[in-house]
């Protein structure tokens, strides 16, 4: 089963952007921007992610694309764990 009919499977909202897909993770235990930086940073660090962006209002989320051949949404979630915070789809 590839990426995108397992994130169908599970779910997850996402959408088609060139190669990459799309998923915002609904993070906990963010207290302030530091937090949003740091997962942010560890998103980024994460094979096969193109752009990160953790904000912090209205609601602890983050915004990743990536390429569904390198990474997965299973693979975002562990590195947002990897950094010590909470992490939902
Ligand atoms: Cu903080």
């Amino acid at each position: 089963m590839n990426s995108r009919a397992r994130a169908i499977r599970n779910g997850l909202r996402h959408r088609k952007d060139g190669a990459m897909d799309a998923i915002t993770l609904k993070i906990g235990g963010m207290t302030c921007d530091g937090c949003a930086s740091a997962v942010q940073k560890a998103l980024e660090r994460t094979n096969g992610v193109s752009t990160a962006s953790v904000s912090m209002t209205p609601a602890p989320r983050a915004a990743v694309t990536y390429d569904p051949n390198l990474a997965t949404p299973a693979t975002l979630c562990t590195a947002v764990q990897d950094a010590g915070y909470d992490v939902t789809v």
